[in-house]
């Protein structure tokens, strides 16, 4: 097997060197109006959309190289049933303390709810045609969806983790991979979260104990190591 490896921390990755396409999957997680278009559900929060905007554009970058040189490419969205059957009802009542109820009417439709204007991944990174979509309830993308089929039925071993947001979504769902055995790295530039310092914090985290979720890298090492 030739050996290739994205230069990252704290350790080069993948761990065994096995870099290929077809054990590889770009995951985009929730790139979606509600968490980085006005009018959406972060933006009702009152919180800087220029966080979550930041990475739109590492991530176009990332998903033309990703795509062209033939690897698996994923995306997530975040939403509910338009009926709300799965929606818990703290979840609901948290979302309306700070102003953004979910399932509650806004510029961009009803927040969060599967079908309206906000849920939509952004144009910008519109899925094609036969790139699986995830759909998901909660944070983490294997949290009541059919995600680890989708992995496994394709032979994927490894993830390449981008999206917003990083502290929420993006964490928990690489938290959720590593312990299924998923050997995950999150790509720093291609990640924003609500609040700077929660994206810096989240990624040191990953970085502890060894890589104690996988490991950190760049988008320019992504691309410099897929050749
Ligand atoms: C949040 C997400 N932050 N996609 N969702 O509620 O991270």
């Amino acid at each position: 097997m030739l050996e290739r490896f994205i230069r990252s921390e704290p350790y080069a990755w993948p761990y065994n060197g096995d870099l290929r396409p077809e054990n590889t999957a770009l995951v985009i997680i929730d790139m979606q109006t509600d968490f980085c278009g006005i009018g959406g559900y972060v933006d009702r929060m009152g919180y800087d959309l220029s966080l979550t905007r930041a990475p739109i554009e590492p991530i176009r970058t990332v998903l033309a190289a990703m795509r062209r040189a033939g690897y698996h490419i994923i995306h997530t969205r975040e939403g509910h049933r338009p009926d709300l059957s799965d929606l818990p009802d703290n979840k609901r009542w948290r979302s309306r303390q700070i102003g953004a109820g979910i399932g509650d009417p806004g510029p961009c439709g009803r927040i969060l709810v599967r079908g309206e204007p906000g849920w939509e991944i952004i144009p910008e990174l519109v899925p094609l045609l036969g790139e699986p979509i995830i759909d998901k309830p909660g944070k983490g993308s294997f949290c009541a969806t059919d995600l680890e089929l989708m992995l496994r039925l394709r032979g994927i071993q490894n993830l390449v983790l981008t999206g917003i947001t990083t502290d929420v979504c993006v964490h928990t769902t690489m938290r959720e991979a590593n312990d299924r055995g998923f050997e995950c790295v999150l790509v720093e530039d291609c990640c924003g979260a609500t609040d700077r310092s929660n994206h810096e914090h989240a990624v040191k985290m990953v970085k502890m104990q060894g890589g104690v979720f996988g490991a950190i890298a760049n988008s320019a090492s992504l691309i410099a190591a897929l050749g």
